[in-house]
């Protein structure tokens, strides 16, 4: 798997700040990272404390090093000015709108996240989601299970023969998509900020001109402020009766009671969703609907993928241990040649 973040083995000096080069992990979050960051780094486990709260009141200031576990724990801006020396947040994932990283980007502070390591994995499962969506596998297996194969086959399905995928979000994940999407034989267009100059697609500045214009729309762009609700009644209505919606991106890109609605009065086909907004509750709308496929998250969900995101998070903590560079910091957080504390 290629990836972004390159593994070097050097070991940490372990000096610095009034806490050395102690990492606070805030919540116990996603498997090893913790385990895995304690291998070389000194760690501050929040979540095991007696009182965290009066924990970041007595300590914050000494804290210059957060490993963000990932969604479910929001570092925003009160929570930044709780840590006035923070240097890096390292987060465990290629999305960080969990980050406010404008904030951060003015403060100094570097937010350093996991691209390019799970663009395939993440990919395989939006293909497998629009498959098992659209062909209705997981109702079939139901089916079977439940018996009633012996009384009848099971009913046809719609196909993915002669579909137009639509992606919303052509970044690296959304590009591995559309490449297992080709081979499929699907075509594919897309919509984006921008039109890129080096792909073959068709491009449409407009969410709803791609939706009327395709059949499968494939939900890929980053989370955050701009994207809140894109996929709205608007855009679902120009999908259409007989289209299909897929989201691995975010729950928050899409407005969820509009497509409960969508799906219950067959304004559009089918959806398949890896992700909710506010996750790992499901609205009660959608677990009533038999037209809808519901996965829990498990877009980079593998025991490789997730070690590789895990190391890539530890590289960029070693690396700002020793005062180097980060490897992979977010665009609003640029490297500007030095840590806050001018090592
Ligand atoms: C992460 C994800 O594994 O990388 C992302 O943006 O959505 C997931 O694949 C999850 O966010 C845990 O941090």
């Amino acid at each position: 798997m290629a990836g972004v973040c390159h593994v070097r083995r050097r070991r940490g000096s372990g000096k610095g700040g009034p806490m050395g080069s102690e990492v606070l992990v805030p919540a116990a979050g996603m498997g090893l990272l913790a385990e895995l960051i304690a291998e070389r780094l000194p760690v501050r486990r929040l979540w095991l404390e007696e009182d965290p709260e009066a924990w970041l009141a007595e300590h914050g200031a000494e804290v210059r090093a957060v490993a963000s576990t990932g969604p479910k724990a929001a570092i925003d801006e009160a929570w930044m000015r709780r840590l006035p020396n923070l240097e890096i947040v390292a987060s465990y994932g290629v999305g960080y709108d969990h980050i406010d990283a404008r904030s951060a980007g003015e403060r100094g502070i570097i937010v350093t996240h996991t691209p390019g390591v799970l663009d395939d994995e993440v990919a395989d499962v939006a293909m497998a989601l629009t498959i098992m969506t659209v062909r209705r596998l997981p109702q079939a297996e139901r089916y079977l299970r439940d018996g009633h194969w012996v009384n009848a086959p099971f009913p046809l399905t719609a196909s993915l023969r002669g579909r137009t995928m639509g992606i919303l979000g052509l970044g690296r994940i959304g590009k591995a998509i559309a490449r297992r999407a080709e081979a499929f034989g699907v075509e594919i267009v897309y919509s984006g900020r921008r039109r890129q100059a080096d792909v073959p697609y068709r491009y449409f500045s407009s969410p709803t001109e791609m939706a009327a214009a395709c059949d499968i729309l494939m939900v890929a762009a980053p989370g955050g402020p701009e994207t809140r609700r894109i996929v709205d009644a608007g855009v679902l209505r120009a999908l259409g009766p007989d289209g299909v919606l897929v989201n691995i991106a975010r729950g928050s890109l899409v407005d969820e009671p509009a497509l409960i609605e969508a799906l219950r009065d067959g304004v559009i086909l089918a959806a398949g969703l890896d992700v909710f907004e506010h996750e790992p509750a499901v609205p009660a709308g959608f677990l009533a609907l038999d037209n809808v496929v519901l996965l829990p998250h498990v877009g980079s969900a593998s025991h490789k993928t997730r070690s590789a995101m895990a190391q890539c998070v530890l590289d960029n903590l070693v690396a700002w241990s020793e005062g180097r560079s980060p490897l992979t910091p977010t665009p609003e957080t640029p490297w500007r040649g030095a840590w806050r504390s001018g090592r």
